[in-house]
């Protein structure tokens, strides 16, 4: 609000004084004494002193009670109010708006200041001789002693406030943090005093990232490498929060980053040997380069990935401490790896060898994450992984951003690339604090990463850093940006580097002779093509084919999966004990409550209740679980009820927890809306703690597709490009229900069209024990080399109460999970067989019932479900047909069109086992563009045809004619 208060001369009545006061400038007044009046303090130094002095205003108060003579009315030393109090108000703008015309950009249309008016004391009728005239504790109560009046005050809250280093808090709700902040600006500290010595290390240190960089645009011209340079700073800011992580014994440090500067921070941040980088450069093997000092190598996958894509392993020793610092493998695809750092620091965060939840530890393993200025605004899996940071089930204790704000997107203008001021705007709606910094003054840089450690470690949020550079070269080193960019890149060509800024801030006040920056570059440059030098010596030239690692070919087999009924009926009571005094919701518990019977005689084990003895029995082995999905804790088809809710108390209580045999933690959450982030965190879980089962599980499984970055790069592919080893289960709900394109097809096709080198197990089990026997195959997987993820197409409401797929005891107690399955409830008759009937899932179960219902004889019928798609069991498949000397055909049947489902992948295998004579047909779906009709009739009538053709021996031929 604009208020303009009238001048008034000081020195008057009381009466007169309060007369002065009109129109706005009264509301303002009422206002400011209704809270003088709740708490003095709560106003303004100088406006206090006004009601100290005049007491109320004249017309509040009716019995015109002066409180104060005319000689203390004479006391006071302030002449004009109006500018008092526009004084006042110019003070909290620059508090509020000095980000507006701070000096962060080296260089650029936006390096000019002047951005707002609101910070210009003229805009507020002040001179400077106004503001000289106000006792500077009038206007900031804590002003330094050496801050005498007003003009200082803005003087020197703007050098605070719109300097090289900028604060924005104001979005910052928690009164705690917002004071801490406040403190550390305004006293000054924000922005550290570096000894001399520090600054002359942070220069050697910038000189050795230029060096790096230039030796690589020299040496191996016209090769992509995504320098650095322009934000050379970033390498000395991740040494000051390493090394605050290290002398705080925090033991991982888990990063994330992209294409940019990440030579540079391997080499010098994760310790990459400089002769490692310069022989890929060459193209050369992976051959074994002396890593430098605590650098371990990562591995790698065989088909490798390009060198700005790796990450790397760095361990530090101090004493008996060990600081690890993983940087992620990352994908092209920007931002992506968000999420995966995160699910790595919470994994090593937790200490699982409890049942219950696991014990998290925050002070054990933060993150960093540095993104692209375009990226953290564009990509909307930022959004979805900021949202994790509050939530029990994802929170890491706060992660430290770096935006590596260079203006630019590739060839996009900010006016092009997002409709906000700042790339950092985004982080305000979760309250993130910001500081916005000019790469330009590496002392400023650091002063802001320090700020950010240090407010992560008191209040374990998130904290933002903006830094703002430029981009030397183009997006890449081919790309000729004076193109799109004339007048930036003008200006960047003339710019120096930060290497002879900073050197010659550090000339001027005597701490380095000017001949200081010459001899450091030439030190680099000489260490650098020596390094080179020897390389090339030592090279070889051969090109090493790395193959697939032999135990991926290896039998799934091996695992014994299968518990003994005293164990079975132990766990299952266990599930079922509640707390003393437990009120459970009436009706779930009467339906858990079924379960006490599952493997009495003649009883059966229903969905759930295989379910919940997988996890009950692997915990009892030693093995955590996690478990996250949109409601997940109940499960969408409300089969799990992992989670119990007391119905008086509110009470949850989860009674995996409660099982005494339990060696290991079982954590289940309920995931926020979001598959992308929650997907990538969760494979980043698994990959940090191979021994965990982690489980995600989609709603319905076709909203598995927004995550589909993270199965195209990162679950499908990881092992094979970076060597990254996970047994993630995803649980995709699948079935044609009738319910419509959206919530029947988990696209099973997607996964099989993916599935080469053993990379994913891909299956579809149709009963309970199936299930269990596959999960609990899953567990023991983890950890070893033959482990990878598992893709699981579920049931859904129909097939998960059916009691076709509840299995009796001995199912679990006695063998395995089984890729190939005889078909339950059809007689087999080797001779008489004709037509092999082969489908997966719910259409096999309702064909079942179908058969079962009709009374007809079906000697003349085989069928088996295709319990695991891939790895394609071929040979269980080869040895059934080998037994059936009479068949004519060989019958896919599926519930999906026929350009979707598992036809298109099984049609391969198939053909190669039909022999002469015998025919392949496909029944199912005709190709559709949507996965299934909106309209429940049609449903009904297509799915009935399905399983009557499926059932009706035809008259032979290739077609899925009439279907
Ligand atoms: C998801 C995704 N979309 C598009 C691209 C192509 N791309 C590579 S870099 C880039 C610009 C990134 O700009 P910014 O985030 O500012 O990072 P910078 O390259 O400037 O460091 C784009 C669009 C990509 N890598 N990933």
């Amino acid at each position: 609000m604009e208020v303009d208060i009238v001048v008034v001369e000081f020195g008057e009545s009381t009466e007169r004084f309060w007369e002065q006061f009109y129109g706005q400038n009264k509301g303002y007044i009422e206002q400011q004494y209704d809270l003088y009046r709740q708490n003095p303090d709560a106003v303004e130094a100088s406006i206090k002193e006004i009601f100290d002095t005049y007491g109320a205003p004249e017309w509040m108060n009716q019995n015109h009670i002066v409180q104060n003579t005319s000689e203390t009315v004479n006391t006071f030393t302030i002449n004009n109010v109006k500018k008092l109090t526009s004084a006042l108000k110019l003070v909290e703008a620059i508090r509020r708006f000095g980000h507006l015309d701070a000096d962060i950009y080296p260089v650029g249309e936006y390096k000019e200041t002047g951005e707002t008016k609101a910070i210009d004391p003229a805009n507020y009728g002040l001179t400077e001789s106004d503001l000289k005239s106000i006792p500077a504790t009038w206007l900031w109560e804590k002003a330094p002693s050496e801050v005498e009046n007003g003009l200082d005050v803005v003087n020197t809250l703007k050098k605070y406030y719109t300097g090289t280093i900028t604060f924005e808090y104001d979005h910052v709700n928690n009164d705690e943090e917002r004071a801490w902040l406040f403190e550390l600006i305004e006293s000054g500290k924000a922005r550290l005093e570096l000894s001399p010595d520090v600054r002359k290390r942070i220069l050697e240190r910038l000189v050795h990232v230029e060096g790096f960089e230039t030796f690589l645009q020299k040496t191996f011209v016209g090769q992509k490498r995504f320098s650095i340079q322009g934000l050379e700073v970033m390498v000395p800011m991740l040494d000051q929060i390493v090394n605050d992580a290290i002398t705080d014994k925090v033991e991982n440090i888990m990063m994330g980053m992209a294409h940019r500067g990440r030579l540079a921070v391997l080499a010098h941040v994760l310790g990459k040997p400089y002769d490692r980088i310069f022989s890929e450069f060459h193209s050369s093997p992976n051959k074994e380069l002396i890593p430098s000092e605590g650098s371990r190598g990562i591995n790698y996958g065989w088909t490798g990935d390009v060198k700005y894509h790796f990450g790397a392993k760095r361990e530090v020793k101090e004493g008996d401490e060990t600081t690890r610092i993983t940087l992620a493998h990352n994908p092209s695809h920007l931002e992506f790896v968000n999420p995966v750092v995160e699910g790595f620091t919470r994994a090593a965060q937790d200490d699982r060898s409890q049942r219950g939840n696991p014990v998290r530890d925050v002070n054990k393993a933060f993150c960093v994450v540095i993104h692209g200025d375009a990226a953290f605004i564009g990509e909307g899996v930022v959004a979805e992984t900021l949202n994790l940071s509050g939530l029990p089930g994802y929170n890491t204790g706060g992660t430290v951003h770096i935006i590596a704000n260079n203006l630019l997107g590739y060839t996009t203008d900010r006016e092009d690339g997002r409709s906000t001021r700042y790339a950092s705007d985004l982080a305000k709606g979760f309250e993130i604090p910001i500081i916005r910094v000019n790469a330009d003054d590496p002392i400023s840089c650091i002063s802001a990463i320090k700020i950010a450690y240090e407010y992560r470690k008191k209040f374990n949020k998130d904290f933002l850093i903006d830094l703002v550079g430029y981009r030397r070269f183009g997006h890449n080193e081919m790309d000729e940006p004076r193109t799109t960019q004339p007048k930036l890149y003008q200006e960047i060509d003339n710019h120096p580097p930060v290497t002879k800024v900073f050197a010659t801030a550090l000339e001027e006040r005597n701490i380095i002779n000017t001949n200081h920056l010459q001899e450091l570059e030439e030190s680099v440059e000489n260490e650098l093509r020596h390094i080179y030098t020897s390389m090339k010596e030592n090279e070889t030239v051969e090109t090493e084919v790395l193959n697939m690692p032999k135990e991926l070919l290896s039998d799934l087999d091996i695992y014994e999966t299968a518990i003994d009924l005293e164990s079975l009926k132990d766990l299952n009571e266990g599930l079922l004990k509640r707390p003393e005094g437990f009120n459970g919701f009436k009706k779930t518990e009467k339906i858990l409550k079924r379960r006490e019977a599952a493997f009495d005689e003649g009883n059966k084990a229903d969905w759930g209740t295989g379910e919940a003895l997988a996890y009950a029995s692997i915990i009892k082995d030693g093995i955590p679980i996690r478990f996250t999905g949109q409601d997940s804790e109940r499960g969408t088809f409300a089969h799990r009820h992992a989670v119990l809710n007391d119905t008086i108390t509110g009470q949850k209580y989860v009674p995996l927890h409660g099982l005494d045999e339990a060696k290991a933690s079982f954590e289940i959450r309920n995931s926020p809306l979001s598959e992308v982030a929650v997907l990538g965190f969760e494979y980043g879980y698994s990959i940090q703690s191979p021994e965990t089962l982690v489980i995600w599980e989609a709603q319905f499984g076709d909203f598995a597709n927004v995550a589909q970055i993270i199965f195209d790069q990162f679950i499908g592919a990881a092992r094979a490009k970076w060597g990254d080893k996970s047994n993630l289960i995803v649980l995709l709900p699948h079935g044609y229900e009738g319910q419509g394109p959206e919530h029947s097809s988990a696209r099973l096709e997607r996964y099989l069209q993916m599935a080469a080198e053993n990379n994913l197990i891909i299956a579809y089990p149709s009963s309970s024990a199936q299930f269990f026997h596959l999960i609990r195959r899953q567990a023991a997987m983890g950890g070893h080399d033959e482990a990878r993820p598992l893709i699981v197409m579920t049931p859904k409401s129909s097939l998960i109460r059916n009691t076709r797929v509840s299995s009796a005891a001995e199912e679990f107690t006695d063998g395995k999970f089984e890729p190939l399955k005889n078909q339950p409830n059809l007689e087999i008759n080797k001779d008489s067989a004709k037509r092999l009937l082969i489908g997966s899932g719910k259409v096999m179960v309702e064909i079942e019932e179908v058969i079962e219902n009709s009374g007809e004889n079906y000697d003349w019928l085989r069928a088996l479900r295709l319990e695991q798609i891939y790895p394609f069991p071929k040979d269980e498949l080869e040895k059934v047909l080998k037994e059936l000397p009479n068949i004519e055909e060989i019958v896919w049947v599926q519930e999906e069109p026929k350009n979707m489902g598992a036809w298109d992948f099984v049609d391969d295998y198939l053909q190669e086992l039909i022999t002469d004579g015998q025919k392949l047909r496909y029944i199912g779906r005709p190709d559709r563009s949507a996965p299934a009709t909106g309209l429940p009739n049609v449903h009904k009538f297509e799915q009935n045809l399905i399983i009557q053709q499926a059932i009706k021996f035809s008259e032979g031929g290739n077609s899925s004619a009439g279907n």
